[in-house]
């Protein structure tokens, strides 16, 4: 609290090393802490708070104690009966007062950045008594600052960058430093900066330390790095002040400002015929001074192109050129075409007024190589019928040698796929037959490996495989399914069905039987009607037999399948005349029917056709030999014959089939079902 009585005076320095102006006591004890006329003290306002006071400059450079100021009372009338005494911060040490003058002496020099405001206690006593006579009061000693530090910038190094061909005016970097001087006394931490380095390419705001860019169309490719001083200077940039610099080391980062260009723009491609689809034949490569994504490239033909196409390798960033559609010296031997390369990523400032794309011409020359022979197919698949003799023709393989000249081939089968040596290849013109019968049963398949190889050259050999597929054959003939005991009424009608037959055949083809039955057309006694059900119907044609006349006719029956190759038949169909009653029930037949129950053995045989058992040296045509009887063999009908040659003792009988053919039959084999001998033979009686 000041009170009434309590003046203290206030010395204000403003100026330094200038030594402090003390106002004189009177001066401020005219203005303030006077009493008024009725003893009242005036009215304290927050502005009276200064007057409670005093200041002192910081960093005092004087040899002497740095004066203060002074206490005075208006109790003190100067005839030395009072005695100010001094308490609080730094009082008796920092602070000295004179007891009798009340000035405040500083004893060391002050630094305001340590500490900046002293508290202290004022009184005044009565030197005899040593009585207060007035109240204690409290007053501040502030220290005021001078400039005693300079500016200072957090890092002595920064780092910044900017895209280059920036617009004049670009902000790169804000560079601030920091005073510890009095910011709200004097201009000692006012700062000002300054570009000391770095023009005319960057300039700083001098309020805020904003560096710019100042040039227009600053060039990566030119100069990428540039090293900024930027200097902030106190006391508001005037003479005298302190600074500090700072580095900035700026880098242009790049923008895509360049095409690619191509150094040269013809490129010359050689590649042999053989490349594969899809292998690479050569690379072209166009320049952009930009980096990263700024010089990726894109590779094209102009137009396109059948045969080739280009590829950017992405991480050299060539074009690489690849074959599309297979290559053949024969046919076309130069390429030429044109390839344009572009930026992948266009920056829409830069492109304007410039080309950004370039074009190159690539020439490729195909190469000659020396290939294998081709065949015409590959694979081959053969059908080959089975039960085809030795040297049949199989089929034919076909390889031509497609180089420019032309070379003969020849053909051979690898051994290691025909182990058995079934076939064999004509080395000239690839003709391939067999060496043994096929049978279909021991394989269905023969896959074989063909091998054409270059007469001039060996090691140009091209295999092909050539699957040849044994097809079945149908070598069986269909047949009476039974043995057939088939009369006929001496009283019938034309038109009667005296006997339905039926076929079987020991072949299974895939799609069943067809059979088909016939007997001669000209036949006036008997006809036959196909049942198209693998069946057939036997009618008579006529009426009137008569036993006397004939009692055993004989119906040969033809009977063919329709596989290939066509198989038939003739099955002998045996019609007895019978004696029937008028319901057509037979009643008595032909008395010549010699069963044979149980086979016929031997000596039997012997017995019952003693003269027809015969031995021969050599069998004659039948012509010549008179026909002894018929006999039934499973569903074949034998003549036997008389070739009058006997060579005693009988081993074999000799057949007349009705095709025609003569065949020997060992008697133990012979085994009838039934015989009848012609009732005119002599054999028969
Ligand atoms: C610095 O001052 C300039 C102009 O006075 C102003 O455009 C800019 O934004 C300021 N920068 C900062 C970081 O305050
Ligand atoms: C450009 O290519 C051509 C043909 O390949 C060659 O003769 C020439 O030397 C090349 N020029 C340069 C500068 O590489
Ligand atoms: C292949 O040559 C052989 C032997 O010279 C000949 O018998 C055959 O007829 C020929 N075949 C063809 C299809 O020319
Ligand atoms: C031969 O080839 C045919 C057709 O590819 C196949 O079905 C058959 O199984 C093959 N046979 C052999 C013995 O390899
Ligand atoms: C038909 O019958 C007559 C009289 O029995 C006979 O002479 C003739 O040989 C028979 N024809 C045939 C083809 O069997
Ligand atoms: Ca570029």
């Amino acid at each position: 609290m000041i009170t009434d009585r309590v003046v203290l005076l206030l010395v204000l320095s403003v100026l330094w090393p200038s030594t402090a102006l003390p106002f004189t006591p009177g001066n401020i004890g005219n203005l303030f802490g006077m009493p008024d006329s009725d003893g009242r003290t005036l009215q304290r306002s927050k502005r009276g708070w200064m007057w409670n006071q005093f200041f002192l400059l910081e960093e005092y450079a004087g040899n002497d104690h740095q004066y203060v100021g002074k206490l005075h009372s208006n109790m003190d009338r100067g005839d030395g009966n009072v005695k100010y005494v001094l308490t609080g911060d730094g009082a008796g040490s920092l602070f000295l007062i004179d007891e009798k003058s009340g000035d405040i002496h500083a004893t060391k020099r002050l630094d305001r950045e340590e500490k900046a405001m002293y508290s202290l206690n004022a009184k005044v006593l009565d030197r005899r008594t040593n009585l207060e006579l007035e109240p204690d009061t409290e007053f501040n000693i502030k220290i005021h600052d001078i400039n005693d530090n300079e500016p200072k910038f957090a890092k002595e190094t920064y780092f910044a960058s900017v895209p280059e061909m920036s617009e004049v005016g670009t902000s790169v970097a804000t560079v601030t430093a920091n005073d510890a001087d009095d910011e709200t006394y004097g201009n000692s931490a006012k700062l000002v900066y300054s570009i000391l380095q770095g023009q005319p390419y960057f300039s700083v705001d001098s309020e805020n330390g904003t560096i710019k860019t100042a040039l227009p169309g600053m060039d990566r490719e030119v100069k990428e790095n540039y090293q900024v001083v930027i200097q902030a200077k106190d006391m508001a940039g005037q003479m005298g002040g302190l600074s500090g610099t700072t580095t900035v080391s700026i880098t242009l980062s790049d923008v895509n400002d360049s095409p690619p260009r191509f150094a040269n723009h013809s490129f010359r491609v050689t590649t042999v015929e053989s490349t594969e689809i899809g292998g690479a034949i050569g690379r072209i490569k166009a320049d952009d001074p930009d980096v990263g994504r700024n010089a990726e490239m894109e590779y094209s033909i102009v137009g396109g192109h059948d045969t080739f196409n280009i590829i950017t390798d992405q991480t050299t960033q060539e074009g690489v050129i690849i074959i599309k559609k297979a290559l053949d010296y024969e046919s076309k031997r130069d390429y030429e075409f044109r390839v344009e390369v572009k930026n992948t990523y266009l920056d829409a400032r830069f492109i304007h007024g410039l080309q950004f794309k370039d074009y190159a011409t690539v020439k490729v020359t195909v190469e000659d190589v020396d290939e294998p022979p081709v065949f015409t197919r590959n694979p081959y698949i053969i059908e080959v019928h089975e039960d085809t003799a030795a040297g049949s023709f199989v089929g034919v393989v076909s390889a031509r040698d497609p180089d420019a000249d032309t070379k003969p081939v020849k053909y051979s089968i690898d051994r290691h796929t025909d182990l058995e040596r079934l076939f064999n290849i004509d080395s000239v013109n690839g003709t391939i037959t067999t060496l043994k019968a096929l049978d279909r049963e021991m394989s269905k398949w023969h896959n074989i490996s063909v091998v054409a190889t270059e007469i001039n050259n060996p090691r140009q050999t091209t295999r092909v495989p050539v699957f040849i597929k044994v097809l079945d054959v149908n070598d069986n003939a269909p047949e009476f399914a039974m043995s057939y005991d088939t009369f006929v009424c001496e009283n019938v009608k034309a038109g009667q069905l005296i006997q339905t037959i039926s076929a079987v055949d020991t072949d299974e083809p895939l799609v069943g039987h067809k059979f088909v039955f016939s007997i001669s057309a000209t036949n006036p006694n008997f006809t036959i009607a196909d049942r198209e059900d693998n069946t057939a119907n036997i009618l008579t044609r006529r009426g009137g037999f008569s036993r006397r006349e004939m009692s055993m006719y004989f119906l040969p029956v033809v009977i063919s399948d329709n596989d290939y190759p066509i198989q038939s038949s003739t099955s002998t169909l045996i019609v007895r005349v019978c004696a029937c009653d008028s319901r057509g029930n037979m009643q008595t037949c032909n008395p010549e029917v010699l069963p044979f129950s149980d086979g016929l053995t031997t000596g039997a045989l012997v017995a019952i056709l003693l003269c027809v058992v015969i031995l021969l040296s050599k069998p004659r045509p039948p012509s010549s030999a008179s026909v002894l009887g018929q006999c039934l063999v499973g569903h074949k009908m034998y003549h036997l014959l008389d070739l009058s040659i006997i060579v005693p003792p009988s081993v074999f009988l000799v057949l007349w089939c009705t095709d025609s053919i003569c065949t020997f039959r060992n008697m133990d084999d012979w085994n009838p079902t039934q015989c009848v001998l012609n009732p005119n033979s002599e054999c028969g009686k």
